[in-house]
């Protein structure tokens, strides 16, 4: 199967749905928002956008795939979510570097309605130590129109903590790797603390990704960090399922 033949048809033939992961807040254990994944579907069967993101970034495909996924999910979360809760949409590299991302994502949030606000970008490391420069101005322009920024995958990437300083982030999201070792390995539990403790100085929230048990549930409370997302809260759910979920609290 061709990935990159495949993806060509995939959004007329709509073959691709967002699921919406729910996040949770530490302190209150309240529901404080969703991140939002993209899922595609074809020939029956289903292929992870780990498979596929990183195709569509090589052939440029990502710029019209991004661009639905930005439509898509800004219009069906407007009319559902509440005026407390935070919407996180993930821009690939290339996505968060190309020239009219700014204009393109002021006029979605003019036309369809939805508060600047309420939404979070999350860019990889990745993407901001290829062009450190870039990085800077474009994440100034988004927060200009109020948008908030999250760092992804935070510890896989190598960017310098100096660095970061400068890029007037709002959020790390601690990558799902470290988190899985939590209780397994005390490097691991000393890097999550050190994560921790540099966000706090830096005045940044934190959100660990993958928390799958009650164990690592309490060690992240134990630590101070601000919020979770994981299998132990809740799983990514189509939108029907948002619209009818009644949150448990942590
Ligand atoms: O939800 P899942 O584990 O399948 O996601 C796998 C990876 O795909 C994650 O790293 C996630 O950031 C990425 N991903 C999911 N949805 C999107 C999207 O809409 N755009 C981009 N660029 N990446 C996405
Ligand atoms: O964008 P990012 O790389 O953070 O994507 C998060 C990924 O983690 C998604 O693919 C999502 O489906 C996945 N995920 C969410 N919660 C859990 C969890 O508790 N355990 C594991 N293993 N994966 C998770
Ligand atoms: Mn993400
Ligand atoms: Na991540």
């Amino acid at each position: 199967y061709n990935i990159e033949t495949g993806l060509k048809r995939a959004i007329d033939q709509h073959e691709f749905h967002i699921q919406y992961q729910p996040q949770a807040s530490l302190k209150t254990g309240k529901l404080i928002g969703y991140e939002a994944l993209l899922r595609w579907q074809t020939a029956g069967q289903f292929i992870s956008p780990d498979d596929f993101i990183h195709v569509a970034e090589e052939s440029g495909q990502i710029e019209q795939i991004g661009l639905w996924v930005l439509k898509q999910v800004l219009s069906e979360m407007q009319p559902i979510l509440a005026s407390d809760q935070s919407l996180s949409i993930n821009l690939s590299p290339r996505q968060f570097h190309q020239n009219n991302l700014v204009p393109v994502i002021s006029n979605l949030l003019n036309k369809l309605h939805f508060p600047a606000n309420q939404l979070e970008l999350e860019i990889t490391e990745f993407a901001i130590v290829s062009n450190f420069e870039r990085a800077i101005a474009q994440i100034s322009e988004l927060k200009k129109l109020g948008i908030s920024i999250a760092i992804d995958d935070f510890g896989t990437g190598y960017s310098s903590l100096i660095r970061l300083r400068e890029l007037q982030a709002d959020r790390l999201k601690i990558d799902k790797h470290f988190i899985n070792q939590l209780n397994k390995s005390d490097k691991d539990e000393q890097l999550v603390e050190y994560i921790l403790m540099l966000a706090k100085n830096m005045n940044l929230s934190v959100v660990a990704e993958g928390v799958e048990t009650q164990v690592q549930l309490s060690k992240l409370r134990e630590l101070g960090c601000d919020a979770i997302q994981g299998y132990v809260y809740a799983h990514p759910m189509p939108i029907e399922k948002v619209l009818k979920s009644e949150h448990s609290v942590l």
